[in-house]
């Protein structure tokens, strides 16, 4: 027998304390300083980089739970196994030091989290660098007034963006000039769909008879990812297009040229709307 020889189980405990404590303070110093900067989605806008941000601390958080519970499992197996007769160990009833310990721990990572997403919710900084989220037909933040304005229109199974300040324009490709904000009102002409433009942090559903809103800022010039991101039907896997951020010369020949060359289509479809609702027996004409 060994049993004089064994670690104490507080030998034990320090051990898996030490090695812990190490890995974990790597790991959140690999979180933050190498992984962070590559996290998605990214920094192509304010609201992309600020959750981005978000997805690092709370990876940052996260690590050490999951290398603590790695940890424990490793060293129990290699230390702790029963070789010989197999033998319950004895239950661990009442362990007020144990309960007191994992309650606090648990309410305080769950209250952090939920005051600094409180706090960057209504900061004046997010509020000011425009609302990603598209909860509703109201703005938390203040757009200037020369934000351009895009509909995009969601139905089975794809996109369609309009543009009321230039005639309103419905077009297929989604384009945008770099640096200026950019109103989303997002709907739906059949089911819900979710508009999300990866690069640029937003996601908004879209909702028949719903008008969503969401500004952003586009900072890069470039392409970014638009999915639906909500289960639509047989062809949601397949509802995605790249969307542009051009300069803003660029831009506007753009949207000059859709006008022209759009110009019939645009002459048939109903006036521009906050919403719109299907008209399968052609009353619109
Ligand atoms: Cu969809």
């Amino acid at each position: 027998m060994t049993a004089t020889s064994a670690p104490q189980p507080d030998v034990h405990m320090r051990r898996i304390l030490a090695i812990w404590i190490v890995l974990s303070a790597i790991a959140v110093l690999l979180i933050l300083f190498v992984l962070g900067p590559h996290m998605p989605p990214g920094d192509d806008t304010a609201q992309a980089h600020e959750q981005r941000e978000a997805n690092t601390i709370i990876a940052a958080i996260l690590a050490p739970i999951a290398i603590g519970l790695l940890v424990y499992f490793a060293y129990a197996l290699r230390s702790f196994r029963q070789r010989d007769e197999f033998e319950d160990g004895p239950a661990l009833y009442g362990d007020g030091r144990l309960q007191g310990w994992w309650i606090g721990i648990s309410l305080a990572i769950v209250l952090t989290l939920a005051a600094y997403g409180t706090y960057a919710l209504y900061s004046t900084e997010s509020a000011a660098a425009g609302s990603g989220g598209g909860q509703g037909p109201t703005l938390i933040s203040t757009p200037p007034a020369n934000a351009l304005q895009v509909q995009v229109v969601s139905q089975q199974w794809q996109f369609t963006f309009r543009y009321p300040q230039y005639g309103g324009v419905e077009t297929t490709r989604l384009a945008l000039p770099v640096n200026r904000t950019v109103v989303f009102h997002v709907t739906s002409l059949d089911v819900i769909h979710s508009f999300w433009a990866y690069q640029l942090g937003v996601k908004v559903d879209a909702v028949p008879g719903a008008d969503n809103v969401a500004d952003v800022t586009p900072a890069k010039v470039g392409t970014f990812t638009i999915r639906c991101a909500e289960l639509c039907g047989v062809w949601h896997g397949a509802m995605h297009t790249t969307g542009e951020v051009l300069p803003a010369a660029q831009f506007a020949s753009w949207i000059a040229h859709q006008r022209v060359q759009n110009a019939g289509g645009t002459s048939k479809l109903p006036p521009y709307n906050k919403v719109y609702y299907p008209d399968p027996i052609g009353r619109a004409g």
